[in-house]
């Protein structure tokens, strides 16, 4: 196992206190959301207690402090993603925000009767209704980017798939429904052959692995605060400055203008041009916290630590014929998703609570992907840096309670 320690971090985060709890928790559903550390949890009690006002608007002390910690947030989120500049990073309510802002604005000016829009067939809800939305306002059509029974995507037809006709590509960096991690540089750079911008739904992918926005070369990157130790409510989305320049805003109100008349009213710069409104002041402070505090860590660590426990989760799986695994890709994050000989996931997900593991069960928003394999859901276990090789112990013992209620 890695040097670090593992085992003290989770005392970094009180909800995995058992001490503080009726039951021992152990939290595998970390792909649904992550844990806060203190180091979140205190920085936005501390804004609210020490510091709370609107941000870009007055000239009282308190405003100013807010508004530096506000846009100071934004620089921790360029450096941790390798932004060029402050300028291409717009504060959204999360990545389904983020897709959806640029669907809508994007999407809205530049794709029209007969364009064609790519996604693939392991998209997220997210990344598939919006386009979807768009696609019928515009009269476009969507392609899909088949997946094998791997649960990767197919990419032999991939290249034959762009025309002149082709406005976007929508694809996720890593499924939350599978684990798999695609090669989003090298789809990338085929977009961009045919000059092709390229979307990534990163939801899945920004706690666990390094991601550097300028050397994918990525036209747009979306994700979420609270799947990264951050407070629910924020997001991001990253998008080159020429793009932003050149798209129309995606919602009006306060903020986003410089001057407005009857007559004519007159935009803000980016990336104010897009934050209509109040932002999530108190989330954006607490989600650069839980990047620093992942920054502390490292993710070069994090991502050999989660492999561990993946793999370890992989080898006590195989003494369990009862369990199918559906995504077994041969890049995979640490996201175990599986069905139980025949038990619906539902009944697997309500044994394990009981159990005390938290475990998520559904079609997790990639119903297509239940399609492919043809149920209507799996159980999930997805894992953080705060668990350990005894959660995972818990999670199969958990699971030979299952074999004992359904006497399997
Ligand atoms: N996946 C899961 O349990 P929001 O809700 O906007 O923060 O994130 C949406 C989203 C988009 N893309 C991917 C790949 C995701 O995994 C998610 C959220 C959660 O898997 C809730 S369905």
């Amino acid at each position: 196992m890695s040097s670090f320690n593992w085992q003290s971090i989770k005392n970094d985060f009180p909800i995995l206190d058992n001490s503080r709890r009726e039951k021992p928790l152990v939290y595998l559903d970390n792909a649904a959301t992550t844990q806060k550390p203190l180091a979140v949890i205190d920085k936005v009690d501390e804004y609210y207690k020490n510091y709370n006002a609107n941000v870009h608007r007055g000239v009282h002390s308190l405003s100013v402090k807010a508004t530096d910690a506000y846009e100071g947030a934004r620089e921790t989120v360029r450096d941790f993603i390798n932004a060029r500049s402050v300028r291409e990073l717009i504060f959204v309510r999360g990545t389904t925000e983020a897709i959806n802002l640029v669907a809508s604005s994007y999407g809205g000016s530049k794709i029209k009767q007969g364009d064609e829009i790519i996604v693939s067939e392991m998209e997220h809800h997210s990344n598939i209704v919006p386009w979807q939305l768009l696609a019928e306002r515009a009269g476009a059509k969507i392609k899909v980017i088949p997946i094998n029974d791997h649960g990767e995507l197919d990419l032999n037809n991939f290249p034959a798939m762009f025309s002149d006709k082709t406005k976007i590509l929508a694809v996720g960096h890593i499924s939350n429904a599978l684990g798999t991690i695609n090669p989003i540089k090298d789809m990338i750079k085929e977009a961009h052959k045919h000059n092709v911008p390229v979307i990534i739904d990163g939801a899945q992918a920004i706690p666990h692995s390094k991601v550097d926005v300028q050397d994918l070369d990525c036209d747009f990157y979306a994700f979420s605060g609270h799947k990264a130790y951050g407070p629910t409510g924020i997001g991001v989305l990253y998008a080159k400055e020429a793009l932003l320049e050149a798209m129309p805003p995606y919602q009006g109100g306060g903020e986003m203008i410089l001057r407005v008349s009857f007559d004519d009213t007159q935009f803000n710069d980016i990336p104010a041009k897009f934050e209509a409104g109040t932002p999530n002041i108190a989330g954006a402070i607490g989600m650069a916290a839980g990047l620093e505090y992942i920054n502390n860590i490292g993710l070069d660590a994090i991502a050999t630590y989660e492999h561990e426990l993946l793999e370890y989760a992989l080898e006590r799986a195989a003494d369990h014929p009862q369990l199918k695994l559906v995504g077994t890709a041969k890049h995979k994050a640490s996201i175990l998703s599986f069905l139980y000989d025949g038990v619906h996931a539902h009944d697997i997900g309500t044994i394990l609570d009981c159990e005390g593991v938290a475990i998520r069960t559904g079609h997790h928003c990639a119903m297509p992907v239940m399609d492919h394999f043809g149920v209507p859901a799996t159980a999930r276990a997805s894992f953080a840096f705060y668990n350990s090789r005894a959660d995972i112990d818990a999670l199969f013992k958990a699971l030979d309670r299952v074999k004992e209620v359904f006497k399997l």
